[in-house]
């Protein structure tokens, strides 16, 4: 069972992760507008992950009796500067995703709602992943520098990044 205050919460995160699922794709045209086809893929990856981490939620509200509100999702920049600047853009964004997701387990144990607690374990450890991902590939842009044919060579590596596999859809 959820209180309307952890309700309420969760109801703002499905909204987060949909707008990440947005900003990345926002990203992926980007990406392609720049010639980028590999990091155009790689973001393209990234919103069918974001989806999942909504619908996660979606999913879990529903489950525990609650009610699911889905709020407006705000637009997206359309540039992103150098694919540097872009992937630091990145990390802040799934920075500021955590600090988000322990707001949540912090009040889901002030709530004493030790089943959202255990629920939000997943995404605390999908966040290390995340921020993870974006540190390596600005490690390698870092490393690329100016080199245009380095940074070829990272976007034929961005192509290959598959899917998210259906364990991950399930709740
Ligand atoms: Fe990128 O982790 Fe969800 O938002």
């Amino acid at each position: 069972m959820l209180n309307e205050k952890m309700e309420e919460a969760l109801n703002e995160q499905i909204n987060r992760e949909l707008y990440s699922s947005y900003l990345y794709l926002a990203m992926s045209a980007y990406s392609s507008s720049i010639g980028l086809p590999g990091f155009s893929h790689w973001f393209k990856v990234q919103v069918r992950e974001e989806t999942i981490h909504g619908m996660k939620l979606f999913d879990y509200i529903n489950r525990q009796g609650g009610r699911v509100k889905l709020k407006e999702i705000k637009e997206p920049p359309m540039e992103f500067g150098t694919p540097m600047e872009m992937f630091q853009k990145t990390l802040q964004h799934e920075q500021f995703v955590t600090r988000s997701i322990n707001d949540l387990v912090d009040l889901a144990r002030s709530e004493k709602d030790e089943t959202t607690v255990s629920f939000l374990q997943w995404y605390v450890k999908e966040q290390v992943e995340e921020e993870e991902n974006d540190n390596e590939i600005i490690d390698k842009l870092k490393n690329a520098g100016e080199n245009k044919e380095a940074l070829s060579t990272l976007d034929a590596e961005l192509a290959k990044r598959l899917p998210p596999n259906d364990e991950e859809e399930s709740i």
